[in-house]
C-alpha cells in the first residue's frame, strides 16, 4: 500500500486546528493532528515543503520504518514544528493500518487494559464560591476529577480562568496579549481557594491545578506543602522546563504529586526525570511527542519507574488527537488520567468522532482505526484566523513565563 498525497488543512471553528490527511492507492487514508497552538503555520510549512514530499510512494504500512525516516533520519532533529508533524504523519498511519485491519485502533496496541477513560474537565471562578459552584457542576455531570483554575484578588485576568459563560481559549488575540502576574498573591490565596473548594466538595472528587510555569523551585516546593492538606491530585508544570533538576528540590519538600511535560516533545526531554522519579505524571500530548509510536517508548519507560501518562488534552488538541489519546489510554498499563476540555458544537461539526464522553469517562467506540472524520469543506466555512497566546510580567513590567 503505497502513499499518494499527504495533504494538510487548516481549518478554524472557533479556534485554529490544522489536520492532516496520508491518502493510499488503495484508496484508504488515514487522519493526524498537526496542531501547534499560535504557531499553525510553522507546521504547515514544515509538513508541506520538508515532509510530504519524502513520503509519496513510501509503503504506508512502515509506521516504525516512517517515523525513524523522519526523525533519525533527519539532521535537525526535535523541537515542537518537527515532533508535532512527525505525531501527525504517525496518528496517520496508524489510521490506515487499523482501517486495514477492520479494528479500532486500541486493538492494534495489545487491546484494552481498562473499560473506560478517567477523564478531568476544567473548572474555573474569578474567586472561591464561583470555583465551588463550577466543580460541583462538573461533578453533577458526572465527573470524579477536576481542575480549579481560580482567579486572584488584585488581578484582573488570570490563566485558565475566562468570563463566566464563556469558554476559555488562550490564544485570543491578533497579536499576544500582556496579563499581569504576582506571585506572593497567588501563594497566599491558592491553598485558600483549595480549602474551600475541598471543603465544599467533599473528599472523594480528585483536584488538580495547573500552575502553568510560573514558580521557583521554593516557590514550588512551598505550594505543594500548602497544597498538601486538601490532598491534591497533582500540582502541574510548577517550574518552567526547562530548569529540570530543580524539580528534585520541590519534590524533597513535599508529597503532593507532580505532572510535568505539556511542552515537552520527545523522550529525551523526559528520559532523565524519569529514571529519578522526579515526577508523578507525564504530559506528552500525542501529537506533540511525536505520535503513538513515540508516546509508547515514553509510557513503557515511565511504566519502570511509577510514573503514569495523563495526555495533554486541551482544546488545542483537536478531535483526531484526542481519538488518538483515547485509544492509548486504553491500552497502556501506567494509565493515570486523561484531560478533557470538550469542544463547541462547530468543531464537531467538523470532526465527527467515535468516542464519546459519558459522566467523565472515555469511551472509544468500535469504529475502524482511530474513529474520526474530518469535513473538508471546513477549511471554507472556518477560515484560518492568526491567533497568539498571551504574554506574561510581573507588575514591575518585567517579562515573565506565560
Ligand atoms: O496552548 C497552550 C495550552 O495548551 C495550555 O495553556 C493548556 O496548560 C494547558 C493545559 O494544561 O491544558
Ligand atoms: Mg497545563
Amino acid at each position: 500500500m503505497k502513499i499518494t498525497a499527504v495533504k494538510v488543512f487548516v481549518c478554524s471553528p472557533g479556534r485554529n486546528y490544522v489536520t492532516v490527511r496520508v491518502e493510499t492507492d488503495e484508496g484508504i487514508s488515514g487522519l493526524g493532528d498537526a496542531t501547534l497552538n499560535g504557531r499553525e503555520k510553522s507546521v504547515v510549512s514544515y509538513l508541506c515543503d520538508h515532509v510530504a514530499p519524502c513520503l509519496i510512494g513510501r509503503d504506508a504500512s512502515r509506521i516504525e520504518d516512517t517515523w525513524q525516516y523522519l526523525y533519525r533520519g533527519v539532521y535537525w532533529r526535535r523541537g515542537p514544528v518537527t515532533m508535532v508533524s512527525i505525531g501527525a504523519i504517525d496518528l496517520a498511519l496508524w489510521d490506515i493500518k487499523a482501517k486495514v485491519a477492520g479494528l479500532p485502533l486500541y486493538q492494534l496496541l495489545g487491546g484494552k487494559c481498562r473499560d473506560h477513560v478517567r477523564a478531568y474537565c476544567h473548572a474555573f471562578g474569578d474567586d472561591a464560591p464561583r470555583l465551588v459552584e463550577a466543580t460541583q457542576a462538573a461533578m453533577d455531570e458526572g465527573f470524579t476529577a477536576v481542575r480549579l483554575q481560580s482567579g486572584l484578588r488584585g488581578l484582573e485576568e488570570n490563566y485558565g480562568v475566562a468570563d463566566k459563560g464563556k469558554r476559555y481559549e488562550p490564544a485570543d488575540a491578533a497579536l499576544p496579549r500582556e496579563m499581569v502576574w504576582d506571585t506572593p498573591i497567588y501563594l497566599n490565596q491558592m491553598p485558600r481557594v483549595f480549602e474551600t473548594v475541598r471543603t465544599a466538595v467533599g473528599e472523594d472528587v480528585a483536584l488538580l491545578h495547573d500552575v502553568h510555569h510560573r514558580l521557583s523551585p521554593m516557590e514550588a516546593a512551598r505550594l505543594g506543602k500548602d497544597l498538601e492538606p486538601f490532598r491534591p491530585f497533582w500540582m502541574e508544570d510548577p517550574l518552567p522546563c526547562e530548569d529540570q533538576d530543580a524539580l528534585s528540590l520541590v519534590r524533597t519538600h513535599t508529597t503532593t504529586p507532580i505532572a510535568v511535560g505539556e511542552v515537552f516533545n520527545s523522550i529525551h526531554d523526559c528520559n532523565r526525570l524519569i529514571a529519578n522519579q522526579q515526577l508523578d505524571y507525564l504530559r506528552v500530548a500525542v501529537s506533540h511527542g511525536g505520535g503513538i509510536t513515540a508516546l509508547r517508548r515514553m509510557a513503557s519507560l515511565a511504566d519502570l519507574h511509577h510514573v503514569r501518562m495523563a495526555c495533554h488534552g486541551p482544546s488545542d488538541v483537536s478531535p483526531v488527537a484526542m481519538a488518538a489519546s483515547v485509544h492509548f489510554d486504553l491500552s497502556v498499563p501506567n494509565f493515570g488520567i486523561q484531560e478533557f476540555m470538550g469542544y463547541p458544537p462547530e468543531v464537531r461539526d467538523v470532526f465527527a468522532c467515535s468516542h464519546e464522553l459519558k459522566k467523565g469517562f472515555l469511551y472509544a467506540g468500535d469504529t475502524p482505526g482511530l474513529g474520526v472524520e474530518f469535513r473538508e469543506d471546513a477549511v471554507e466555512r472556518y477560515p484560518y484566523k492568526r491567533a497568539f497566546l498571551p504574554v506574561t510580567r510581573l507588575r514591575d513590567g518585567t517579562l515573565w513565563d506565560w
